[in-house]
C-alpha cells in the first residue's frame, strides 16, 4: 500500500490518524512527540555515551527529509543498553519547542535497540548563523530527485562532527515517532545547546523538501527530565 501522509492540505498531520488504520496511534495516542519542552518535573542522568565512526556518505531524499543512512557499528549507551545509529535526518522548522520557541531546523539521529527494537532519537536543535561545514558536506550531495536509491559517495562523514560542544545537558522523556505510525517506542534526548546554519542551508533544504514539522502534541500525564 503506497503510504499517502504528507505536511500539507487533506494528507497533513491532522488526518495522519484516519489515513491508515496502522496510523490510529498518530490520534489516540497519549505519548505523542514532539513536544514543548521544558515543563514538569526534572531529576538527573549523567552524560551521554556515543561511539560514532566515520561513514561513507549515503544519502536519500524521500521528499518528507534528507537523510543520511549509517553504516553498523556506531553506538549510544543509555541505561546500559547499546542502541546502534542507523542514521540521521532533518525537520524545517524544528519540531521540539523550547520555552514556547521555534528553531530553523531540527537533526534527528536515530538509534535503535537490535534486541528490544526500541528506539533513541538524539535531537539536535538548530539556529540561524554561521554555515556549518558539516552540514554543508551533506548539502553538497543533496539528491534533487526524491525516491531514488539512495545515493552513495566515497566521502567519509561523521554524526559527531554535526553535535553541538555541549552533549552534557539535554532534556528526555519518553515518546513516538514524529511521523506515522506514531509508534510509542522512542526515548528522545535533546540537547538543549543548538548548532549554527545558514539562511542558505536553510533556503536550499526548504527548496528540496519544504517545511516538514508535526506540530507540538499534548504531553499529558508524561515526566521530563533534565541532565545535571
Ligand atoms: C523521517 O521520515 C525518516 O526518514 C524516517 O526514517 C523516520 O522513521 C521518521 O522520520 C520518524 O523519525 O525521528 N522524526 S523521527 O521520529 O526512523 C524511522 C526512515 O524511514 C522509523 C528510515
Ligand atoms: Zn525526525
Amino acid at each position: 500500500r503506497p503510504s499517502i501522509w504528507s505536511y500539507q492540505g487533506d494528507t497533513g498531520s491532522s488526518f495522519w490518524g484516519e489515513l491508515d488504520p496502522e496510523f490510529a496511534t498518530c490520534k489516540v495516542g497519549k505519548a505523542q512527540s514532539p513536544i514543548n519542552l521544558p515543563s514538569s518535573v526534572s531529576s538527573s542522568f549523567g552524560s551521554l555515551e556515543l561511539s560514532y565512526k566515520d561513514t561513507p556518505l549515503t544519502i536519500v531524499n524521500n521528499h518528507r527529509t534528507i537523510r543520511v543512512d549509517y553504516q553498523p557499528g556506531s553506538n549510544l549507551t543509555l541505561d546500559g543498553q547499546i542502541y546502534e545509529l542507523l542514521q540521521f535526518h532533518f525537520h524545517q522548522p524544528s519540531e521540539h519547542l523550547v520555552w514556547g520557541q521555534t528553531f530553523e531546523m531540527e537533526a534527528h539521529f536515530v538509534h535503535q535497540n537490535q534486541i528490544t527494537g526500541e528506539f533513541v532519537v538524539l535531537a539536535v536543535l538548530m539556529s540561524k548563523g554561521e554555515m556549518n561545514r558539516a552540514l554543508d558536506t551533506v548539502w553538497q550531495k543533496i539528491p534533487v530527485q526524491s525516491d531514488r536509491p539512495p545515493e552513495t559517495s566515497d566521502i567519509l562523514i561523521n554524526a559527531l562532527d554535526l553535535l553541538p560542544e555541549n552533549i552534557d545537558r539535554y532534556y528526555r522523556y519518553r515518546g513516538s515517532l514524529t511521523t506515522p505510525p506514531c509508534s510509542e517506542i522512542v526515548t528522545w534526548l535533546v540537547l538543549k545547546q543548538p548548532i549554527e546554519v545558514s539562511q542558505l542551508q536553510i533556503e536550499r533544504f526548504l527548496s528540496v523538501i519544504g517545511t516538514n514539522a508535526r506540530p507540538v502534541q499534548a504531553l499529558n500525564n508524561r515526566i521530563l527530565s533534565e541532565s545535571k
